[in-house]
């Protein structure tokens, strides 16, 4: 007789939604993964994706890693020989001590982000990298910093905002730059639809994908275009009195140094230079004026060269009408861990950090550049990322990969276009094959991960991984060896978890507090001046004007296009791309321009296409669509190189250009020629 039970678990990829599921395990095998009926947000059923993919690839030994790897040919080739842990950690450790003593601590490069977002596999590891005095390559510039940065500038913080309940509070909400129908799929399903009983929705978005489709009021400005826009809706607002001007007064630093700017501003040069059309820009200055407004604010919208100046303006909208410290206002960018409570320099053990005056991280923007460099790099871990996929300048940082003399640890749970360089790869057990957190960074909940079934193969979780290299590097500090068992219980106690794992598992997910969480509620603001700094010398130091600015990008000149990537409907990053029925759902990679820029071009649907600038050269399907603005090429990020025919992806475009805060990538102010192939 089959043995059949099911467990409750939590899906942590880097995703707003943060869904329960339900395994069906057979025999101590998982048979099925499903969505958890229970679950707000899922409601029973998961992303087409992962439903693909946590059926498929994710669950098949034959294309798993599941033991370590040790590299027999020349980099990038594949050829490998499976090792014993014993052999290959002892060698990895043995090759690091050399390191370390002879070119320095620093020189050790390690790469991490999206992999797996549970609390401990994705910080536990930067507990032996702080120990080591190695140096992070910042995750966050390859993604968003450019916005965590202002935003604290401006309010203090970043991870704090709204919490999704008082959508039942709000009358209007707005979504600047982000795209819920692809990359949180289930609160597009279901929370917007809900807001909208209560509520006006306006998206700001330069692409009409299904979220802007279900809005009220679609703005489609152009892309770089934000900051314009966002003073020409508070324009608006303070000609029809819709400012606040008891919070202003009470609450806010620098409103003064930019009010006559914004009286002078000339509504239609801002509208014909935005391409949003005036009455639309008064419509929504009218709604989100009006009424307690939300706004969320996307990820995508801050890549971009001045993606810190674009952030701080659209956080003037909140600021100015004082829709903040209450329900059913203020601003989200994402609700990160610390808001609820967990102290990131205890999980990641910043204090075993060696003193030194060199720079514990760089920028994303900077790899390749440095890992060409021997006296600045002399090894490299990547774990919990596919750079060779997700990192720009992807010709120069897959040669610079080729180093022979560059010691290259790579963890995954899948061979990948990254680990094809690696000296070592370790095999990395699924989130179906430990005990670990989840904090969504929508809603303001807790999750369990539970062992659904034990890990694959020898493979091993990430912390049970660093674990046994703290041990072969004689490493006896004891947060380098704490049980994950010991580590869930202190962060339940961080977070004030009424329960205690076992029972956590047992619900899956839970409200982090009843009551809706009111951020800012008492009004102060946790900037030196306590208040909300507009302006201030902080911004001076960083590098910044000392007040936000109504720039906007002019449209590209010469026939090019603005290259936008955001995220992939039927991809997780690049994960899933190596799922056959995921595959045959993505088909060729594919850019999307409008017809009239085919038509330019004399250029026909289907066919094959080159996407030029000075970085590189992409071959990609041409399609056309009316959803995409004319002056934009849109490429979706995620693809594997090596499973494309091109042999690259949106990247290979991609020069690392900073934006002007946080070291932090402008992805999206890419620009090409797009040509007949
Ligand atoms: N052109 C362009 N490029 C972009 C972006 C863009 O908008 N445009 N977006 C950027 C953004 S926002 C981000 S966040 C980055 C994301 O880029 P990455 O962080 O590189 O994300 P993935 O490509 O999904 O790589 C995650 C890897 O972790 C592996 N993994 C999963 N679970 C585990 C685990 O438990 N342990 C280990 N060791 N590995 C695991 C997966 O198999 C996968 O190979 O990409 C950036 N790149
Ligand atoms: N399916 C799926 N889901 C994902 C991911 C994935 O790869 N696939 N990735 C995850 C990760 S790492 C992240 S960071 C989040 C990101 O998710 P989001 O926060 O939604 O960000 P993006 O999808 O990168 O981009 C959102 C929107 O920004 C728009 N945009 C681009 N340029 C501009 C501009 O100049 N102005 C404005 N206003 N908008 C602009 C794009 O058109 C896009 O619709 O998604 C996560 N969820
Ligand atoms: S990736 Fe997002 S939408 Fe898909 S199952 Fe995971 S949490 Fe849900
Ligand atoms: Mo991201």
């Amino acid at each position: 007789m089959t043995e059949r039970k099911t467990v409750k678990t939590t899906c942590p990829r880097d995703c707003y939604d943060a869904c329960g599921i339900v395994v069906i395990v057979r025999d101590g095998k998982v048979s099925k993964v499903l969505g958890d009926p229970d679950h707000p947000r899922a409601q029973g059923v998961l992303c087409a994706k992962c439903a693909l993919a946590y059926n498929g690839v994710w669950l098949d030994e034959a294309r798993r890693l599941t033991q370590p790897l040790r590299r027999t040919g020349p980099k990038g080739q594949a050829s490998y020989v499976p090792v014993s842990w014993e052999e290959a950690l002892s060698d990895i450790a043995s090759r690091l001590q050399v390191i370390v003593d002879s070119a320095g601590a620093h020189t050790v490069l390690h790469t991490h982000y999206t992999g797996t977002c549970s609390l401990l596999a994705g910080n536990f590891p930067t507990r032996f990298f702080n120990r080591l005095g190695a140096t992070e390559v910042d995750p966050d510039t390859v993604c968003n910093k450019a916005g965590h940065d202002a935003l604290r500038m401006m309010f203090g913080n970043s991870f704090y905002g709204f919490d999704p309940r008082t959508g039942e509070d709000t009358e209007c909400l707005l979504v600047w730059g982000a795209n819920p129908s692809v990359s949180a799929p289930h609160v597009h399903k279901n929370w917007l639809p809900e807001v909208k009983k209560y509520a006006k929705l306006i998206v700001v978005d330069p692409i009409r994908h299904e979220s802007a489709e279900m809005a009220d009021l679609h703005l489609q400005l152009r892309p770089g275009t934000d900051a314009l826009l966002a003073f020409a809706i508070v324009h608006v607002m303070q000609r029809e009195l819709l400012i606040d001007d008891a919070f202003l007064a009470c609450h806010v630093e620098g409103w003064d140094e930019i009010k006559n700017e914004v009286i002078d501003l000339d509504l239609d040069d801002a509208s014909s230079r935005t391409g949003v059309p005036r009455g639309q820009i008064e419509q929504a200055a009218r709604w989100y004026g009006a009424g307690r407004s939300l706004i969320w604010v996307g990820q995508g919208v801050q890549r971009q060269a001045r993606g810190g100046n674009v952030m701080r303006s659209v956080g003037l909208l909140p600021t100015v009408t004082g829709n903040l410290g209450r329900l059913g206002s203020g601003l989200l960018y994402m609700n990160a861990p610390p808001a609820r409570g967990v102290d990131t320099d205890w999980l990641n053990a910043t204090q075993l950090r060696p003193a030194s005056d060199l720079p514990s991280t760089v920028s994303h923007m900077d790899l390749a550049g440095i890992l060409e460099d021997a006296t600045r790099s002399q090894a490299l871990f990547t774990w919990n990322n596919n750079i060779a996929a997700s990192s720009p300048e992807q010709g120069r940082l897959r040669e610079a990969l080729r180093r022979e003399d560059l010691l290259h640890v790579a963890l995954d749970v899948f061979p990948t276009d990254t680990t094809v360089y690696a000296d070592y790869v370790l095999p990395a057990a699924s989130f179906l094959e430990f005990d670990d957190l989840l904090l969504s960074y929508f809603d303001y909940t807790i999750s369990a991960q539970v062992m659904v079934a034990h890990p694959m193969g020898k493979s091993a979780s990430n912390q049970e991984i660093f674990r046994r290299l703290a041990t072969a590097m004689g490493f006896k500090d004891e947060p380098l060896h704490e049980q994950d068992d010991v580590l869930l219980a202190h962060l339940l106690t961080q977070i004030g978890s009424p329960i205690p794992f076992s029972e956590l598992a047992a619900k899956g997910t839970i409200s982090w507090r009843e009551a809706k969480v009111n951020c800012f509620e008492n009004g102060i603001f946790p900037t030196p001046s306590g208040k909300v700094e507009i302006a201030s010398r902080q911004w001076e130091s960083a590098g910044m004007p000392r007040v936000p600015q109504p720039w906007a990008d002019d449209p590209p000149e010469n026939a090019l296009l603005r290259v936008l990537s955001p995220a992939d409907k039927w991809l997780m990053n690049s994960s899933y791309a190596n799922d056959t029925r995921v595959a045959a759902r993505l088909g060729p990679q594919t850019v999307w321009v409008h017809p009239q820029e085919a038509a330019r071009r004399a250029l026909n649907a289907g066919e094959q296409v080159l996407v030029r600038n000075e970085t590189g050269t992409l071959s990609v399907r041409l399609a056309l669509s009316d959803a995409v603005p004319e002056g934009v090429a849109l490429i979706p990020k995620g693809r594997w190189p090596s499973l494309d025919g091109s042999r690259a992806n949106v990247n290979a475009l991609n020069p690392g250009r900073k934006s002007d805060l946080g070291e932090s990538c402008a992805v999206h102010s890419i620009e090409a020629e797009v040509t007949r192939a």
